[in-house]
């Protein structure tokens, strides 16, 4: 395996204490996953802020939002219908709750590197019921004058795809829920091809198929068809239990290249790259058979979900591609990476 990562020396870039909370008396637990883009002359994080009161010993305790508010579901940590097993994820009751809510927050850097919160602009946040649990690793795509945020929206009802539009990042018009549960890793092309937008996307089917790379298409980038199933999970490989896209893909002259995690039966995530043909997206025309990315690093190995690197957010600038991503779910780092180097790892 050759890690083709070149990890920024100051990794981690961002870490929960960094951050004031977006809710007076909760706590930022993790800072992860940040959409990117380029806006005025800087580089720009829309990033994922997950919360959670303080925890006291004997009780487990999360928000959700209600209202115009949140809500504060308490449990004693020793209830018989309990479960926490997966830090993210509280089950009680056979009902599934996450035991963090996240919000988007926007941060921007003039050398791509140190991060500030620049006055003026609001953080993200879930509005609707669909949204309850929080809104989460947001993609961003500039087409034309319109940046499309499609990001992973969470309540009781499951977990889909959001979208919200804008041109200037002070005003937001709200798409609502663009592809029904259970979806995320949505990230829509930079340009139509042949007159049409497209979306990477991730369904995850219950018992026949799993949780695969789909591809969709649209007339206007808001209403999505014809979907098909372009890439699947490896059995006994480092993507074998289930793999996402990240963000947009890139358009190179050997096709579109899209940057995508894999999870294994261990939950380790790594990063992989494909390449699908650029008239005909749906094509899938190659692929790395090993990570181009794993998890090495103590702040990838250890924190609130270990042994975890995940990206939905790059810049492009000619071959360097500069990958942002949420190491173990808890610190967003950034490592540079060649786009020939990437291209030349792939098995056709
Ligand atoms: C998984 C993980 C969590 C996330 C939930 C809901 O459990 O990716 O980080 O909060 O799904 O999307």
């Amino acid at each position: 395996m050759k890690d083709l990562a070149k990890r920024f020396v100051q990794n981690p870039l961002l870490s929960p204490a960094d951050l004031k909370p977006g809710i007076p008396g909760l706590e930022i637990t993790c800072l992860l996953n940040p959409g990117v883009f380029t806006f005025e002359g800087k580089t720009w994080l829309l990033v994922r802020v997950a919360e959670r009161p303080k925890q006291q010993p004997g009780i487990i305790s999360f928000p959700v939002l209600k209202g115009n508010g949140i809500e504060i579901i308490e449990i004693p940590s020793d209830d018989p219908d309990l479960n926490v097993d997966d830090p993210r994820v509280i089950n009680f009751r056979g009902l599934d709750y996450l035991t963090t809510l996240s919000h988007l927050r926007l941060l921007c850097s003039d050398d791509g590197i140190s991060f500030y919160e620049p006055e003026g602009y609001s953080a993200l946040q879930g509005k609707t019921s669909q949204e309850a649990f929080g809104i989460e690793d947001c993609r961003v795509t500039l087409i034309e004058d319109t940046y499309y945020l499609t990001y992973t929206a969470v309540s009781e009802n499951g977990v889909g795809v959001g979208l919200r539009t804008t041109k200037d990042w002070k005003v937001f018009k709200s798409e609502g829920m663009i592809i029904p549960p259970h979806n995320k890793d949505c990230a829509i092309f930079q340009e139509k091809i042949n007159g049409k937008y497209y979306a990477l996307h991730r369904p995850s089917s219950v018992d026949l198929g799993g949780n695969f790379i789909w591809i969709a298409e649209s007339p206007d980038g808001i209403h999505w068809g014809k979907h098909q199933c372009i890439l699947k999970t490896r059995k006994d490989k480092w993507d074998s239990k289930r793999i996402g896209a990240g963000a947009s893909p890139i358009k190179t002259d050997k096709g579109w290249l899209e940057i995508y995690h894999g999870a294994n039966h261990a939950h380790r995530y790594c990063l992989g790259a494909f390449l699908m043909d650029l008239e005909n997206p749906a094509l899938v025309v190659a692929r790395t058979d090993e990570p181009i990315m794993v998890p090495i690093e103590q702040y990838e190995l250890t924190g609130f979900f270990g042994h975890v690197v995940f990206t939905n957010g790059h810049i492009v600038n000619g071959d360097e591609l500069t990958i942002y991503y949420g190491a173990a779910d808890e610190f967003v780092c950034a490592a540079m990476f060649s786009i020939q180097e990437i291209l030349s790892s792939l098995t056709y």
